[in-house]
């Protein structure tokens, strides 16, 4: 019994670890009061020319919604108000050293509250409606999450 405890600790204590390597990345629709959603367009790296929801990369400690507002203000300049959840992506390869596969994108709903958008770090912002988006050049994570956007802004 007691060897399997020992078991059972060792392996708690891995998956412990595993979770705090972890990276969670976050993504924002945000939407304007004329049903269109804004895009970005990767400007540098790899995925560079592909287009995304802005966003990025959690920090320890932060929480998702944190970091959501805290990308936004770096990348586009301005203040959000985060939404609902629309879903969760897996995302392929090692992001940032972590566990291959374990790291996801989860994109939530938000809002512009202040500021005027401007390109920090993506070399092309778009407004778009339901409609132009299937068309664009997604990073690959970015396409499953487009029902859940079109929905949301049918929903208005
Ligand atoms: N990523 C994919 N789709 C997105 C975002 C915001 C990010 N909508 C991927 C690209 C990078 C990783 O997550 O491999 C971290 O994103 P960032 O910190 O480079 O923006
Ligand atoms: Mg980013």
């Amino acid at each position: 019994a007691r060897a399997m405890q020992a078991h059972l600790d060792a392996y708690a204590a891995a998956a412990a670890r595993r979770a705090q390597e972890v990276t969670q990345v976050v993504g924002a629709a945000l939407v304007d009061d004329r049903q269109r959603v804004l895009v970005a367009q990767r400007g540098s790296g790899p995925l560079a020319g592909l287009w995304e929801f802005p966003g990025g990369k959690v920090e320890p400690g932060e929480s998702e919604v944190s970091a959501l507002v805290r990308e936004c203000r770096e990348e586009l300049g301005v203040g959000i108000a985060p939404e609902a959840f629309l879903g969760e992506v897996p995302l392929d390869g090692v992001v940032a050293g972590g566990v291959p596969g374990a790291s996801t994108l989860r994109l939530y709903g938000g809002r512009i509250i202040a500021g005027e958008l401007v390109a920090h770090e993506h070399s092309e912002l778009r407004w778009l409606g339901p409609d132009e988006l299937e068309g664009l050049a997604w990073i690959p994570a970015d396409r499953p999450l487009l029902p859940a956007v079109r929905d949301l802004l049918a929903r208005g």
